[in-house]
């Protein structure tokens, strides 16, 4: 049983625009000396979207793997790859996400409004990535926009059985405009129904509500996920001006609530991640 908190640093995301956020981690350079500086922080894992020449999201195979292989080589992280992408991804790009070899990817457990869009998580490819991590022994991160997605998580479990490593992992993602709301509120209403089968979670609030689910999820015993996917603003009028930032807070709030940062190995255990590092 572990007691203390992993910490999941999200730097990057589909969604912020490199010109009007320069410090945002977009090249490969700048991904890899942000994973190593956050693992130093207390990070456990990275969610990894990664960007093209020109900074725009981009689901291509070559750079996911280039991505998974040199976070892989750099640091001891749990390497998740975001299955999600952008808002404008084809579901088949999206699945093909796996063939870069993560130990671990996102799947969102239904569609949601997004801002002025809509992200797409029809029920037929849910049980497609799912089907398709299990074969590739990649473990999902259940991400929950909405109360109705622990319900589709629920009936995932019930029509394709476990993860690869038997456990179940998922993360609260709350403020999306559109969406559940980043309160305290929202989150202990997501505790409430969690299926059983849960045996760790996590939750990310966007913008304002960043502290406050925070501070909730680890009173809750939850897990902690920060990053500048969710956050540019470190505190009123201050900037986010790298990722360690964030990932340096959570981890003094985790270890003020006697709920230190685990390590990435404790990661590794807690999620069920199988080896595949080299040396
Ligand atoms: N960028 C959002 C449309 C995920 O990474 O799986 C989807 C997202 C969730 O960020
Ligand atoms: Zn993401």
């Amino acid at each position: 049983m572990i007691s203390g908190t992993l910490l999941t640093v999200a730097p990057t995301g589909a969604e912020t625009d490199k010109a009007q956020v320069p410090q945002l981690p977009t090249t490969l350079d700048e991904l890899v000396e942000t994973a190593r500086r956050c693992q130093s922080a207390g990070a456990g894992l990275i969610h990894i979207h990664v960007r093209d020449a020109e900074h725009r999201p981009t689901l291509d195979p070559v750079r996911l793997r280039e991505a998974v292989q040199a976070v892989r080589e750099a640091t001891d992280l749990v390497v998740q790859l975001s299955t999600g992408g952008s808002v404008h991804d084809p579901l088949d790009a999206r699945l093909r996400v796996l063939d870069a070899e993560p130990d671990s990817c996102s799947l969102t457990c239904g569609t949601t409004n997004f801002g002025d869009d809509v992200f797409l998580n029809p029920w037929g490819f849910m049980v497609d990535l799912y089907r398709l991590a299990q074969e590739r022994e990649v473990v999902p991160e259940f991400e929950i926009f909405e109360l109705g997605h622990l319900h589709a998580l629920r009936r995932l479990i019930d029509t394709c059985g476990l993860p690869f490593g038997g456990k179940v992992h998922l993360d609260f993602v709350l403020g999306v405009p559109g969406s559940m709301p980043a309160t305290p509120q929202a989150l202990l209403a997501g505790v409430a129904m969690l299926p059983p089968e849960v045996t760790s979670w996590s939750a990310t609030g966007i913008g304002r509500g960043h502290l406050p689910v925070a501070a909730t999820a680890v009173a809750a015993g939850g897990h902690l996920r920060v990053g500048m996917e969710d956050n540019l603003v470190f505190s009123r009028g201050r900037q986010v001006q790298h990722n360690v930032e964030l990932v340096t807070r959570a981890a003094e709030l985790a270890a003020l609530m006697q709920r230190p940062a685990v390590s990435t190995e404790q990661a590794r255990e807690l999620l069920g991640i199988k080896e595949r590092r080299s040396r």
